[in-house]
């Protein structure tokens, strides 16, 4: 925060700047407005010197695999889950016998775990101790729209408040909440703020196996072992720091005897995780919002930012790898080429064999859509005033708090068409409820969902199109945006009024 810098707009050929337009004043913090000047000037956080990262070596690896901090159930009541989340910043040892002055949730990196049965009623007191606003967003979970953290309902810093919702049955999957306040997300996420939820069915069908947790987060550390602020490469492609930890661990240790069931969140702020254990294959049984309703045999799954999935783990004895396979999202200006990531050994200590149900679910069938919407990801480039400009939009528009974009109506399904108009991936994101892919198109070429899940996130391919039937069941106002944080903070975000 001591290295907080503003960049004007002459930024050569190196790189792209941003235009001075109403968008950016929109994203203006009241802190900076002195920094007006007919030069227009960047309303954004920025490093604007060239940090020398931390070597990677320097975060241990091949410890045993972490297990999550579940936060305790304070409430004597049953179907009841209350407890207290506090977002502060705090010093945390991340690399032996440092200090790194990190944001979090109860002082834990990644935030604690909430677990709760479908029928439960959730209670969640949110303290705030940053310096800036915050909200929680209950990322994924169908709860109540005042109840979701929007950027309206913002708790100023050393402010508090009362998140209360009830999870409505067949909510049951794998979830995360997260900050959502007003241009501020990219770096509340990126100091820390980010955790688990779980919710759980009674009748589960593979409720008798042993879980174990994989939160991949991404982190950026300076040689000095600060996390550093955005630079502008951050603010166009999405930051990726050096590190993609597993549970706040570098290349950890997971061990697996007899067969498990796998929750795997991708909680990164942009990075997209094409994950492969090479020379065996994934079985995926899960999704965004819960169990599929059949396992799923693939060679590898990509996890854009914010989704998730459950796998069952099982196999031979011997040792294998958790990879982030390369893959390229199309970023923009002068990045490192993609490269194969570890992100944890996997250790099977015996000849464990999967036996699934063949029906792990049944989902409600299909409703005929009674409206349709369409959505529409765009950047522009500029070279206004002889200087390079992007823009973030959705349906041409930049994010406005103030206003509303579409509007639906309560428990009416809805066809919505998704378009990524641009040459960049990005994944997809809207509040409140979990929608249906029923296809995708790229290049003319029209492909039917290879298998029906619920999903509240998904990656669109440069110029890739999809349909989804999606189902609002609470009124108010709820947000739809990119899931690179970045672009999402830069106005890549629009609402929906649900009447
Ligand atoms: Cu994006």
């Amino acid at each position: 925060m001591n290295r907080r810098h503003f960049l004007h707009m002459a930024l050569g050929s190196a790189g792209f700047a941003f235009t001075s337009n109403p968008l950016w004043a929109a994203m203006d913090h009241s802190a900076h407005a002195g920094h007006a000047s007919a030069t227009p000037a960047m309303p954004l956080k920025i490093m604007s010197e060239n940090i020398s990262l931390l070597a990677v070596e320097a975060l241990p690896a091949g410890n045993p695999h972490a297990v999550l901090f579940r936060l305790p159930n304070l409430s004597p009541k049953t179907a009841v889950v209350a407890a207290t989340l506090t977002a502060e910043p705090f010093e945390a040892e991340l690399v032996p016998g440092k200090k790194t002055v990190v944001w979090a949730y109860n002082r834990n990196i990644p935030g604690p775990l909430i677990e709760a049965f479908e029928g439960d009623t959730v209670e969640i007191r949110f303290v705030n101790k940053l310096a800036q606003a915050s909200t929680i967003h209950w990322h994924g979970m169908p709860v109540p729209a005042d109840q979701d953290g929007n950027p309206q309902d913002a708790v100023p810093p050393g402010g508090e408040r009362l998140y209360r919702f009830t999870l409505p049955a067949g909510s049951a999957g794998t979830y995360w909440y997260h900050p959502h306040p007003h241009g501020d997300t990219p770096e509340q996420v990126y100091r820390g703020l980010a955790g688990l939820f779980i919710v759980r069915a009674k009748d589960d069908v593979l409720r008798h196996l042993a879980e174990q947790h994989l939160v991949i987060s991404d982190l950026r550390l300076d040689s000095d072992v600060s996390i550093p602020d955005n630079d502008r490469n951050d603010w166009m492609n999405g930051r990726e720091g050096q590190f993609a930890l597993v549970n706040g661990q570098r290349e950890p240790v997971i061990t697996v005897g007899a067969v498990q069931r796998w929750r795997i969140w991708n909680a990164c702020s942009a990075r997209y995780l094409r994950l492969a254990v090479p020379s065996r294959k994934i079985i995926l049984v899960g999704s965004d919002g819960g169990l599929l309703e059949r396992a799923q045999i693939v060679d590898e799954l990509l996890l854009a930012p914010g989704e998730r999935a459950e796998w069952i783990v099982a196999g031979p004895e011997g040792d294998a790898s958790l990879m982030a396979l390369a893959y390229d999202r199309s970023k923009m200006g002068k990045v490192a080429p993609e490269r194969d990531m570890k992100l944890a050994s996997i250790k099977f200590t015996q000849d464990s064999v999967a036996k699934l149900p063949e029906r792990l679910r049944t989902l409600p069938p299909k409703i005929k859509p009674v409206a349709k919407k369409r959505v529409v990801f765009s950047e522009i480039m500029s070279m206004e005033g002889g200087q390079h400009g992007m823009q973030f939009l959705v349906n041409g528009k930049g994010y406005d708090m103030k206003r509303v974009d579409l509007t639906s109506r309560v428990g009416e399904t809805e066809l919505w068409e998704i378009v990524n108009d641009s040459h960049m991936d990005h994944p997809f994101h809207i509040h409140g409820t979990q929608f249906e892919i029923l296809d995708t198109t790229l290049k003319g070429k029209t492909i039917s969902a290879p298998w029906r899940a619920h999903k509240d996130t998904f990656n669109l391919k440069p110029y890739q199109s999809a349909r989804i039937l999606i189902t609002q069941k609470h009124r108010g106002l709820r947000m739809f945006h990119c899931h690179i944080l970045e672009h999402e903070g830069l106005g890549m975000m629009g609402q929906v009024l649900v009447k």
